[in-house]
Formats: C-alpha cells, sequence, structure tokens
C-alpha cells in the first residue's frame, strides 16, 4: 500500500530501548547471588568469542544511576530490561533473597522518578544453575510450578509499578539454541529434545500468563518472540514453498501456541512423521488454549530468503558467523523444507544480518492478518564495530537503521497495524552473547574491549543524539 500521508505515531508511544541482565549487569556474585547458566558456559572453552563474558559486562549493576539518568536525558519514555532470576531466587527456588528484589526495586523507582516506563522481562535467558542441576532446568515439567513462583515474586513486589512485562524472551532463541545446536546453554544438540523443552516453555509461558490475570495485575503481559518473516527466492512454485515452510517451521510454530493456543497443522505433521514431535500430557492442551497475552513482542532484526532444498542431498544446519567477517556465513537449510539463500536486494552487517526495514512492515502486516494482536516491537538495532574518534562515536549507518525502521513502522501503523512502543537494542552497549564487546548495539558506546578491559566510561554516541530528536517530535520529522 502507498500512502498519500502517514499517521502519527500516538501521543502515549512507547520510544524505548532494551537491554538484559547478563549482558550489562556484572556483579554475578554479589549480594546473595548465585551462578546462572550463562555464568558457567561462558567458561567452556571455545563457546564464545575469545572467551569474553558477563562478570562486569558494563557495570551496570553499580552503575544504574548514570544509566538511568543518561536515558533522562535523551528523553526515553520507556526501558525494557530483565530481572535475573539468580538474584531473586538464587537457587531458583526457596527463599527470597531480599538485597537481589532491593536492586530491582531500585532501579524500577528510580526509573519511574525520572518519567521512564519500567518494562519487565522476566526471563533473558539466565537460568539459576541449580536448577539445571536439579532436573534439568527446561527439560522438566517441575520449572513451570519454579517459573510461575519467581514471576510471582515479582508480581507481587511490583505490582502498579511494572504495567508491562514479557514473560521469556525469544523463546524460539534459547530453546533451538541450548538444544538443537548446542550454541547456548545447556549446549545439547538432541532435536527431539529441542521440541519437547519447547512444550514445556509453552506451558510456562501460559502458566505465567494465566498467574498474572488470576493475580489481577494492573498492566499487561505478553512474550517477547524473535521474528524473522521469511521471503520465496522467486516465484517458482517450489520455491514458494519452500518459504512456506519456513514460516510454518520458525514463525507459525510459535506464535501460533501463543495467539491460539496450538502447534501448526502442517508443522505439527511433519514432526510426527520424523518422530520428533511434543508429548502431550493431560490437561496441557488445555493450558495453552487457556492463556492469552495482552500484546505480542516481536524482536526485529532481518528477514530470511528461501529456496527449495530436496530431502536428498540437500544442505544441512551450518555455523552462525560470530566472526564479524561478512559473507563468511555458510548457506544452511533443513533438507525436505527449505535452505537460507541470500537475497540479492538486500544490504548485510558485516555479521551478515539481512537490513530489511521492509522486512518489519511485513512482519507486522503478517501478525496483524494472523493474529489481530496489539505488537510492542521489544528489540531492534543494527550490531557494528563502533570507532571512538576524538571522543565521538559517528555511526550514521546505526542512525539509517534505525530510521528506515522507524519508518517502516510508521507506514504499518497506517496500513492499520497497532503497535505500541518501539524498544531499540540496546540503550548502552553491552555483552554480545556470542559475539563479545566488539559487535556493539547502544546509543550509549561503552569503554571496554575484547579482553574486557577499559574504564567503563559512557560516551553518547551520534544515535543517541538522534533518537532524542525523534521522541521530541514523537517520530513526526522522519
Ligand atoms: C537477541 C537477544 C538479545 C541480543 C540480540 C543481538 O536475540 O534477545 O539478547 O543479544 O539478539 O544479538 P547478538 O548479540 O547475537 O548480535
Amino acid at each position: 500500500m502507498e500512502h498519500k500521508q502517514l499517521k502519527d505515531f500516538p501521543a502515549d508511544f512507547l520510544w524505548g530501548s532494551a537491554s538484559a541482565a547478563y549482558q550489562i549487569e556484572g556483579a554475578p556474585f554479589e549480594d546473595g547471588k548465585k551462578a546462572s547458566v550463562w555464568d558457567n558456559f561462558v567458561r567452556i572453552p571455545g563457546k564464545t568469542f575469545k572467551g569474553t563474558n558477563g562478570d562486569i559486562a558494563v557495570d551496570h549493576y553499580h552503575r544504574y544511576k548514570e544509566d538511568v539518568q543518561l536515558m533522562k536525558a535523551q528523553g526515553l519514555k520507556s526501558y525494557r530490561f530483565s530481572i535475573a532470576w539468580s538474584r531473586i531466587l538464587p537457587e531458583g527456588r526457596g527463599e527470597v533473597n531480599q538485597e537481589g528484589l532491593k536492586f530491582y526495586e531500585n532501579l524500577i523507582d528510580d526509573l519511574v522518578a525520572n518519567g521512564i516506563e519500567p518494562i519487565v522481562t522476566i526471563y533473558h535467558w539466565d537460568l539459576p544453575q541449580t536448577l539445571q542441576d536439579l532436573y534439568g532446568g527446561w527439560e522438566s515439567r517441575e520449572i513451570i510450578a519454579d517459573f510461575v513462583n519467581y514471576a510471582e515474586v515479582l508480581f507481587k513486589a511490583f505490582k502498579g509499578k511494572v504495567k508491562y512485562w514479557v514473560s521469556l524472551n525469544e523463546q524460539n532463541v534459547f530453546t533451538n539454541q541450548g538444544w538443537a545446536i548446542a550454541t547456548h546453554p545447556p549446549g545439547k544438540t538432541d532435536l527431539k529434545l529441542f521440541y519437547q523443552v519447547n512444550h514445556i516453555a509453552n506451558l510456562t509461558n501460559a502458566a505465567v500468563i494465566n498467574k498474572f490475570h488470576d493475580m489481577q495485575m494492573p498492566g499487561q503481559i505478553g512474550p517477547s518472540f524473535a521474528y524473522t518473516p521469511q521471503y520465496p527466492k522467486d516465484s517458482d512454485p517450489m520455491n514458494v514453498l519452500a518459504a512456506e515452510n519456513a514460516e510454518e517451521m520458525n514463525a507459525h510454530f510459535w506464535m501460533d501456541v501463543y495467539l491460539y493456543g496450538a502447534y501448526p497443522t502442517a508443522a505439527l505433521t511433519y514432526l510426527q512423521e520424523n518422530g520428533l514431535a511434543p508429548e502431550f500430557a493431560e490437561g496441557d492442551a488445555e493450558l495453552l488454549k487457556s492463556a492469552h497475552p495482552d500484546f505480542l513482542g516481536i524482536n526485529y532484526y532481518q528477514s530470511a530468503t528461501d529456496a527449495w532444498n530436496p530431502l536428498d542431498g540437500g544442505v544441512g544446519a551450518a555455523e552462525f558467523n560470530t566472526t564479524g567477517k561478512k559473507g563468511t556465513t555458510k548457506e544452511s537449510g533443513v533438507p525436505g523444507l527449505y535452505k537460507k539463500i541470500n537475497n540479492p536486494f538486500i544490504e548485510r552487517t558485516n555479521w551478515d544480518w539481512e537490513i530489511d526495514p521492509e522486512g518489519l512492515r511485513i512482519a507486522l502486516r503478517r501478525i496483524t492478518s494472523r493474529y489481530r494482536i496489539p505488537v510492542m516491537i521489544t528489540e531492534n538495532g543494527l550490531g557494528e564495530y563502533d570507532k571512538l574518534e576524538d571522543g565521538a562515536v559517528h555511526d550514521d549507518y546505526r542512525i539509517k537503521y534505525l530510521e528506515s525502521h522507524v519508518k517502516a513502522i510508521k507506514e504499518a501503523m497506517t496500513d492499520g497495524c497497532q503497535v505500541i512502543g518501539y524498544h531499540t537494542w540496546s540503550f548502552t552497549d553491552l555483552l554480545s552473547w556470542l559475539n563479545g564487546y566488539q559487535k556493539r548495539y547502544g546509543f550509549v558506546y561503552v569503554d571496554q574491549d575484547e579482553t574486557m578491559k577499559g574504564s567503563l566510561k559512557r560516551i553518547p554516541k551520534d544515535s543517541y543524539y538522534w533518537y532524542q530528536k525523534i521522541i521530541a517530535d514523537n517520530g513526526g520529522n522522519l
């Protein structure tokens, strides 16, 4: 659709930015916190880029006040951050660690006092190690009760102060990387287990959403899904089918469960045929159907393009580009379903992530057509090498990226999509799980190098000032 005029953003639009506990806080064992699975996984040689870890991260735990002041000065309306489960319940269950709770209470109070809406992610991947050891973490249904109990502690503590809650961050990413391709903890490659773990995560997500609604919490809750809309290589019907397969297996497979409480038909048939389908216990189907998120969080970074990939001689899985060398990503796919190819119409980052603002509009349109639910963009951003020159970072490439994506949202909203907020990834520079500190996303540069040394000084980049203006104009001046 081409519009003669684009709609204005609503006055209460949440212009925000985001982060996650492990990637910014540091202080992994302070004030009673115990290890999460990430505290240990990063110490396995070869798992992260140059062995980087979050021991210091960007020291947000000690510098949160300074960070909030930078947010305020920028004019941020909302800030999405996650809570580290093992700060609240060091062993995942049992007694609440009041000092851990206090840290987040202070942060939330500081945000509210400075006019910034706190948006809390309950789970951004840092599972308490004790629960992993005790029953295999997400591999056991025991996690459902433990997770709901942990969330209830947060709901009670922050009722009325926090209005927006994200249940699970990128369930599709942490289950896939943890149990299918071994790049996240617990580092397994077992497809059958991956689908079972994911099923348990679905049940957990449903249970926590129900808990929130049963407690009549003021506000809204929803999961954040990493959505990569799929395109066919061309109009060859086999390539169109390949893209349908990829969309079904990688998108509907999660979003249908969140919004309809059931797995999509073709995906489930495929899993059953291959002996991979999740096992349903009594009551599972009802639980999934009973939960209704208030909004859908979307983390959008890129689109993907697919071609047919035959069972016989097709391309299989490949490693990600964690080197930051453009063009080094190998072809990958699932034989019998699809293979991912380079889209010749789209630019790529140095990590081979496709830069496609139109893809965000397409994503929002598809969600609106299929699910008719308000969307909160919970992540969007550009990871690049940034250079500090004479005390400044001229990240015009990031401004270009973000501006084109904000415009795509405006167009989607003019098409009729309901979008309640936009959160860039990330506010300050932070630890990229697998790519260390060299792949930077922030509005605020942090003096910290790959050896995890540096003054940790905060320096606003050019993009910081660009967003300041966007917020002040309510996105009017694109
Ligand atoms: C998302 C995660 C974030 C963040 C981002 C950038 O998948 O939710 O935590 O890491 O991706 O990814 P990366 O650091 O791999 O570039």
